[in-house]
């Protein structure tokens, strides 16, 4: 980020067509909603994690909010029925979301223990906040053709008047312009990152959660330095964080919004499944990313994706 001059007129940033007559504009090599920008700059510039901070750090429909839930959970035993009352973007805020008060204020994560944020924005953005500091980072990432569709399904709801098939939408996430994509570049740089420093960082995928979530809060806990005694509050954590539970509560199913007609909490929460590209890609469009896929993971032996 040394060479990128973080005070840049949104204006003059190079432009790439979205959704309908939207625009992405391009920063630092990646891809952001113009109106974002300066929430987005903000965090780069300003936030200084603490380093008891544990931040979660996704692309954009990768799992997130499943991860917030679990990760809250995981941190705040004693306060995890808030879960039944409390949308997990509502106890997990996201760095780049509005601040509470003033410009330089950051969102409060009210816990006792340790604070827990989340972002979207990619390690190569936010190298110099995460390399000189001791925070614990979780990073989580999904297959890119499910991360798609689960895209494609989440804008196509809000922008019901703006037609946007899944060939203009393939295109986009192929030429990597998706909201703080391209996706192989944020992937690969958080899982460079967390074999460098894998004390610090810990590098999840959608599929293996699904799996073995069980397994899967078992070391997140160990990672984050409050391991389990007992394995029945492991299976109560997982069971509380499943999709049909999560998806069965009053406020997830509501269409209430954090930040003022933006996404409304049910939309969060569609079908929480695996494999579900192959309802929605064409055979060709499978081709083409798995291509892309195998060109940018698998060259780095990242046998990932496909
Ligand atoms: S966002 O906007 O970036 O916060 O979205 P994100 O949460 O990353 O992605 C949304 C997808 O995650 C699914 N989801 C879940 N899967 C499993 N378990 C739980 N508890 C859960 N909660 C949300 C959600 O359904 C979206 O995936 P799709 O494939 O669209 O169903």
């Amino acid at each position: 980020m040394d060479n990128v001059e973080l005070d840049m007129d949104v204006a003059s940033l190079p432009k790439q067509k979205w959704v309908g007559d939207e625009h992405l504009v391009q920063f630092g090599g990646f891809w952001f909603v113009p109106q974002h920008m300066k929430l987005i700059k903000r965090v780069i510039n300003h936030f200084t994690p603490l380093p008891t901070d544990v931040i979660l750090a996704t692309s954009p429909k990768t799992g997130t909010t499943w991860l917030k839930s679990l990760l809250y959970s995981i941190l705040n035993r004693s306060f995890k029925h808030k879960l039944a009352v409390q949308h997990p973007h509502q106890l997990v805020p996201f760095l780049e979301g509005p601040p509470d008060s003033d410009e330089l204020s950051f969102p409060t994560a009210s816990l006792d223990t340790c604070r827990l944020f989340s972002t979207h924005i990619s390690y190569q953005l936010l190298a110099k906040t995460l390399d000189s500091c001791e925070c614990r980072v979780v990073y989580l990432t999904r297959n890119p053709k499910d991360t798609l569709v689960s895209l494609w399904h989440f804008m196509k709801k809000r922008r019901a008047n703006q037609p946007w098939t899944i060939d203009e939408a393939a295109d986009a996430f192929c030429r990597g312009v998706t909201p703080y994509g391209p996706y192989y570049d944020h992937v690969i740089g958080y899982r460079a990152l967390s074999l460098k420093r894998p004390e610090n960082v810990m590098f999840v995928n959608y599929e293996e959660m699904k799996e073995d979530p069980h397994g899967h809060v078992k070391k997140l806990g160990d990672f984050l330095g409050c391991p389990f005694q007992e394995e029945d509050e492991v299976k109560e954590i997982v069971k509380n964080c499943s999709f049909e539970v999560q998806s069965s509560y009053e406020v997830n199913k509501s269409e209430q919004s954090l930040i003022k007609n933006l996404f409304p909490y049910n939309s969060f929460f569609r079908k929480g499944k695996t494999g579900d590209h192959v309802n929605y890609l064409s055979n060709e469009l499978i081709q083409r990313i798995d291509t892309l896929t195998k060109q940018r993971f698998h060259s780095l032996d990242f046998m990932y994706g496909i």
